[in-house]
């Protein structure tokens, strides 16, 4: 989120597009039923069906799960055309004036630099025309034809309200409607806030979906203002901490990558990694990088990194190509990988194309599962009828269970998506024999260092080096970690005054104090501040309201306990809040000040020339991506790989994504419309966690089974009634399920043909105490977005029939 779950109630539009916050976030959810109410905000739904959000908002339209681009494409070009755009807003704080490249282009749904042969882009193209100072040229009067607005304008031109209709599906009434409504918050003291989630992250374009709301945002001047922002609304409770403490395959904590083999020494990789500002003045934060990637070193090999082993840089993995789960389930296939070890992760059920799972897993020498159930995964090897349909003689690898606690019975954090770790208590000791799963990793490697220290091995250091100087060894605690990942001094601190700011030994009170000399640690930058000299922030429960219902005495937020992100841009270049209403910060005339801690330098004064994007090398928003993303600087509709439809209306060729992540094995088994005449999209609903809660008596009572939702249209031609039991098919398999009939499902017009969506919610399997039933990932394709690899969960083809 770029700003925080209660701030949701500041908002006067709510646009939910792409996630279904009633039924997956019902909590949280309650800061936008308090902005309807309490200020008459209007709440938008637009969705492939009328779900539980759709219920209570004030208006809902449909889409074609898997069109949202082209949707929000068309939002962008009704802003520009009918001139609803916050100007001074769009001049000031977003790249709307940068000029780029001449060698720049955009056609027939390539953008320049393709090379067919790899997939890929070559994206030196994607990036401005720089002056002789090194920064990049301008034209504020928004005249020049390579300005990034222009080439906006340009792009989006395509994306008419009839287009829209086209390729969504949308009535062109209901989509006129969702854009006079966004339009009319192009004022300064008028917000919309846009809450989304999986139904934008769960396709191959899903990254460029996210990017086309933050161009509507930045349009519209709502980006940095409370009540704005775009707000991802995560999953499991702590999904948040996962990505901030870099647990992806190519990452490290606080969002600094893990190096690639291209970076054999930290010279290499600091250089490569820490970027320049691209126009002058600018704060560009990440240019900090040393700073930050030096006290990781520290922090995860303590004394043994030295200035002359570079920190210890060596004896972290240089990645080569991408571990991610399709890429690890494809190597498992192809006999490439001996173990696996599945922690809180049930694979086969969550994985796409849990047949290809199945096949990879049976191929191992053993797999770990650490869990507090018996999933689908740790019984994959046995056979559970037509829903399990294995021979377990013919599976050779031993699986082992370690049997985990689960949250409620440790202590520690949980980073919540509002970017706020909240810490809590332990309500109850592990069961039986389960362990924390901190004591099971800490005995597991104790055991490693035996077992090196004993029969040695190759590549020792890692493991051995490690600053490893917890109580008990075998199992660190909570609070251990917390200060560790929180960082200390290591050496007595001094300022450029020559005043002491830490004495050695002291936890530190903030990144800003980090050093690229090995004086200080953390192993994650953006969590240092979380546990002081003053205590663990996290468990603050001061709830002291500073403005706007902003809470900074309630746990503690990263970065820098802010609680909005860009929070600068809440007011204008001279330092006055856009909105009276919305005074969040303002300059006093000697620093920032306000309800917040500035997402600025304090003392930057209005004029400066300082922008307030800090993390970017222009300061600014980004209308144009430059080279952020794989798939293009601007987004752009292309089909799903499945797609219902003859052909993209906007591109002669596949139109469909010319860079999706797919390997070669998974190509026979895409599907065809012929065949597999409906699109698919699978979603979650409240009486059920995932695959977890389906263990639980009272969840499995609510909803003991498999359902199918489909439209009245489809039940009438198919000859089925709510229900009966129907099997939904796609090219990977089947399941087996209940057919709920349903007006909440429509059949849409695309492209000038009928296309009826089938609603799958994905809870169930073979395992816990709901009635046995399929794994309906069964039915998805292994095809992923180009930059994060998130398999396309919610828009592939499917057979319907009456069983
Ligand atoms: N009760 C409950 N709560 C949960 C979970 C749970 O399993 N149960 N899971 C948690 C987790 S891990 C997560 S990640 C979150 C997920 O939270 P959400 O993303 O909100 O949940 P989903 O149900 O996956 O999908 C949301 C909506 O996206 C819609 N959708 C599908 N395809 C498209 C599309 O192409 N365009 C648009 N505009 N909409 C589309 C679906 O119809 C659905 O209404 O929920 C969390 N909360
Ligand atoms: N078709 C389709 N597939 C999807 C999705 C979708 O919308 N559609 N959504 C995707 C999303 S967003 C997600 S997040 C994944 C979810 O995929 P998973 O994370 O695999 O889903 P869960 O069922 O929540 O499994 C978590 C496991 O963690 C265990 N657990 C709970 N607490 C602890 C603990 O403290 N320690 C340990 N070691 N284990 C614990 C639980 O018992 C459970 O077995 O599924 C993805 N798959
Ligand atoms: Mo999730």
């Amino acid at each position: 989120m770029t700003n925080n779950w209660v701030d949701i109630k500041n908002a006067n539009v709510i646009l939910v597009m792409g996630g279904n916050p009633a039924e997956a976030h019902p909590v949280g959810f309650k800061w936008a039923v308090e902005a309807k109410t309490r200020n008459n905000a209007y709440m938008m739904v637009v969705d492939p069906r009328f779900n539980r959000t759709a219920a209570v908002a004030d208006f809902y339209s449909p889409i074609r799960a898997g069109a949202d681009s082209a949707f929000l494409l068309g939002v962008a070009r009704y802003l520009l055309s009918h001139d609803k755009i916050q100007h001074e807003y769009v001049k000031a704080y977003t790249n709307a004036p940068l000029i780029v490249r001449e060698d720049y282009s955009f056609e027939d749904g390539l953008f320049s630099g393709y090379d067919a042969d790899t997939r890929s882009y070559d994206r030196s193209s994607w990036a401005y025309e720089l002056g002789a100072d090194g920064y990049a040229l301008r034209d504020d009067s928004l005249q020049h034809p390579r300005c990034v607005f222009n080439l906006l304008k340009q792009h989006v031109e395509r994306y008419t309200p009839e287009m829209v209709s086209s390729i969504c599906g949308t009535p062109q009434k209901d989509f006129l409607h969702v854009c006079e409504k966004l339009a009319a918050t192009c004022v300064p003291d008028k917000t919309t806030t846009i809450l989304y989630a999986l139904g934008w992250t769960q396709h191959v374009g899903g990254s460029q979906m996210i990017r086309a709301s933050a161009i509507v945002q930045l349009l519209l001047g709502n980006i940095g203002m409370p009540g704005g922002g775009i707000n991802a609304l995560r999953g499991h409770s702590n999904v948040q901490g996962f990505t901030d403490l870099g647990v992806l395959t190519t990452m490290l904590p606080g969002y600094l990558t893990l190096p690639h083999e291209n970076q054999q020494s930290l010279g290499d990789y600091l250089a490569q990694r820490t970027p320049k500002p691209l126009v002058d003045k600018q704060v560009n934060y990440w240019g900090n990088t040393p700073r930050f990637m030096v006290s990781f070193l520290k922090g995860m090999w303590g004394d043994k990194a030295t200035a002359e082993n570079e920190w210890g840089y060596h004896w972290l993995p240089k990645w080569d190509v991408s571990y991610d789960v399709m890429a690890f389930i494809e190597q498992m296939t192809q006999g490439k990988a001996n173990g696996y070890l599945v922690q809180g992760f049930n694979l086969i059920a969550a994985a796409a194309s849990s047949g290809k799972v199945r096949e990879g897993l049976a191929k191992l020498k053993y797999l770990v599962v650490i869990d507090p159930l018996q999933t689908e995964t740790s019984s994959f090897w046995q056979n559970h009828g037509e829903f399990n349909d294995v021979d377990p003689a013919t599976i050779q690898t031993t699986v082992f269970r370690l049997p985990s606690s689960c949250f409620a019975e440790e202590s520690g954090s949980i980073a919540n998506s509002a970017r706020w770790l909240q810490w809590h208590s332990a309500g109850q000791t592990p069961p039986h024999e389960a362990w924390h799963d901190g004591k099971i990793l800490g005995t597991l490697l104790m055991k490693l260092r035996e077992l090196y220290a004993s029969e040695g091995g190759v590549c020792p250091e890692p493991l051995m080096n490690l600053d490893w100087h917890y109580h008990d060894p075998r199992d660190p605690h909570p609070e251990e970690v917390a200060k560790q990942l929180n960082g200390y001094a290591l050496a007595d601190l001094v300022d450029d005054q020559g005043n002491l700011i830490a004495r050695k030994g002291e936890l530190l009170p903030s990144f800003a104090h980090l050093r690229d000399d090995g004086s200080t640690s953390s192993l994650c930058w953006i969590y240092t501040g979380q546990w002081t000299q003053a205590g663990n922030m996290m468990a603050r429960r001061d709830n002291t309201d500073t403005g706007l219902g902003n809470t900074p005495g309630w746990g503690f937020a990263w970065p820098a306990n802010r609680r909005l992100l860009y929070n600068r841009a809440s007011a204008d270049p001279a330092g006055k809040p856009w909105d009276p209403k919305r005074q969040f910060l303002h300059w006093d005339g000697a620093k920032w000040s306000g309800a917040d801690v500035p997402d600025y330098p304090p003392t930057a004064a209005p004029g400066s020339g300082v922008s307030p994007f800090i993390m970017l090398q222009d300061g600014v928003g980004h209308l144009f991506a430059l080279g952020a993303l794989n798939d293009g600087p601007f987004p752009e509709h292309y089909e799903p790989q499945e797609s219902p439809i003859d052909a993209n209306p906007l591109h002669s060729g596949s139109g469909k994504s010319p860079v999706a992540r797919i390997f070669e094995g998974d190509k026979p088994s895409f599907g065809s419309r012929d065949e597999f005449p409906f699109v698919a999209t699978t979603y979650s609903i409240t009486e059920m966690f995932r695959h977890w809660t389906k263990h639980a008596r009272l969840n499995a009572i609510a909803q003991p089974e498999q359902f199918v939702e489909i439209s009245e249209k489809l039940a009438a031609a198919k000859g089925i009634v709510s229900g009966d039991e129907v099997k939904v098919s796609s090219k990977r398999g089947f399941i087996r399920g209940k057919a709920v009939v349903t007006k909440r499902v429509m059949t849409l017009q695309v492209a000038g043909q009928e296309v009826e969506q089938v609603g799958i919610p994905c809870h169930w399997g073979f395992e816990g105490t709901t009635r046995k039933g399929f794994l309906a990932n069964t039915l998805s394709p292994r095809i992923g977005d180009a930059n994060t690899h998130t398999p396309e969960y919610k828009a592939f083809l499917v057979n319907v029939e009456k069983v």
